[in-house]
């Protein structure tokens, strides 16, 4: 009588510590591993909507960046250049951004009037770009 109810909790136990076992190491695995590349490859993609990261980078005293932007856009600058710069807009009052060099980081925003803005570097008159907003 005694010894039935024993033996059927020392199974019933040895079932479960198994399955417990058996379940969480499996599932964690390989929720891993298959959740990791689809995630990265869906970031990778350009996203269709309007949160595009738009950046200028300066660097050996030149522009480089998106030439056209939608009205209002969020525009950083980034220096690569030890020496300091500025995106200036040339009519001086659309857009005036100072970035530090050495890496340094500024952000402004696009004009929300559609059209051409050529700007330059305050500090250095051989600088010149254009940001096109439409
Ligand atoms: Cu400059």
């Amino acid at each position: 009588m005694g010894k039935n109810p024993k033996a059927l909790m020392v199974i019933v136990a040895a079932a479960l510590l198994i399955a417990l076992s058996g379940c969480g190491s499996s599932g964690a695995g390989y929720q891993g591993a298959s959740s990791g590349p689809p995630s990265a490859a869906s970031s990778g993609a350009p996203p269709s909507g309007t949160s595009q990261s738009l950046t200028i980078t300066i660097k050996d005293f030149g522009y480089q960046g998106p030439v056209s932007v939608s009205p209002g856009a969020k525009i950083t600058v980034k220096n690569d250049d030890a020496q300091a710069h500025t995106v200036t807009s040339d009519d001086g009052k659309a857009f005036d951004a100072a970035v530090d060099g050495g890496g340094g980081t500024v952000q402004f925003t696009a004009p929300t009037a559609p059209g051409s803005y050529p700007y330059h570097c305050a500090y250095h008159s051989n600088m010149h770009g254009t940001l096109v907003v439409k």
